[in-house]
């Protein structure tokens, strides 16, 4: 990872080499400053998220926060708290969530953001569909002009059953935008990648921008066989961006 120059405060003309890793950390302790006794939490997933979830772990243990309850957004965010003693519980039990914090691979300058690229889109997009708040946490390399416009992927979770008959429907929804559809792998052996929920995942890559955010989500969702897909329109009511410059809160 990349090292980067910033000032160590605005007014100092001292100035230390942060990586990227440090960047998630410092957009993630941000995050955490929302966070008050007897709230129900939402556990994001990812290298920025596990940061959140560290700092929450260890204000529970320092007595700093009482009463949380936390909805974890996947099995190995599920891990990682019941290593750290947060109390968890799920959606059924507190289908209200007063804040989730939660990483993303991409961020557009309407705060519209694509998550998934670390598998787990479907628990998120439940959990912080259900939150009040939603602070999504990322360092300045996931800021897009559009969604997609990263040139990575851009996910879709889907069953497994003729998986290929939907992608190859997805990628000709996306024609027009130039849309290859791949099938995610993981190991040596190139398996296909097995989502937490037991699905596959498609990643859609564009040439062009796919147009409508709206209409491109209801096209998706209108695929027989795709469960759920990685844009998140409208939910993050915070982005938190650690960059260069330090750090920049954006709200709704
Ligand atoms: C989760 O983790 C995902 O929605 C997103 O795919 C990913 C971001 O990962 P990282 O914080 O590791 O860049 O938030």
């Amino acid at each position: 990872e990349a090292g980067l120059l910033i000032p160590s405060s605005p007014s100092s003309s001292v100035s230390v080499i942060l990586s990227q890793d440090d960047l998630k950390k410092i957009a993630a302790y941000k995050a955490v400053e929302y966070v008050e006794s007897g709230m129900v939490l939402g556990l994001g997933t990812g290298s920025t998220a596990k940061h959140a979830v560290a700092r929450i772990g260890e204000l529970i243990r320092q007595g700093k926060l009482k009463n949380i309850i936390g909805i974890p957004t996947s099995t190995i965010t599920h891990e990682q708290a019941v290593s750290l003693g947060i109390p968890l519980s799920d959606l059924d039990s507190h289908p209200v969530i007063d804040l989730a914090i939660d990483g993303a691979d991409e961020v557009d300058p309407y705060l519209n953001l694509v998550k998934g690229r670390g598998g787990s889109l479907l628990r998120e997009k439940m959990v912080e569909s259900a939150c009040k708040k939603f602070v999504c946490i990322v360092d300045e390399s996931k800021l897009v002009n559009y969604l997609g416009g990263s040139g990575l992927a851009m996910p879709v979770e889907v069953i497994r059953f003729c998986w290929k008959f939907t992608a190859g429907r997805l990628q000709n929804l996306f024609e027009e935008s130039g849309c290859v559809a791949k099938l995610r792998t993981s190991g040596e052996k190139g398996e296909p990648y097995v989502t937490d929920n037991g699905n596959y995942i498609v990643d859609l890559y564009f040439k062009k921008s796919i147009g409508d955010l709206r209409v491109a989500s209801d096209a998706i969702l209108n695929i027989a066989g795709v469960v759920e897909h990685g844009m998140f329109l409208d939910m993050a009511t915070t982005v938190i961006v650690a960059g260069e410059l330090g750090l920049t809160v954006k709200s709704k």
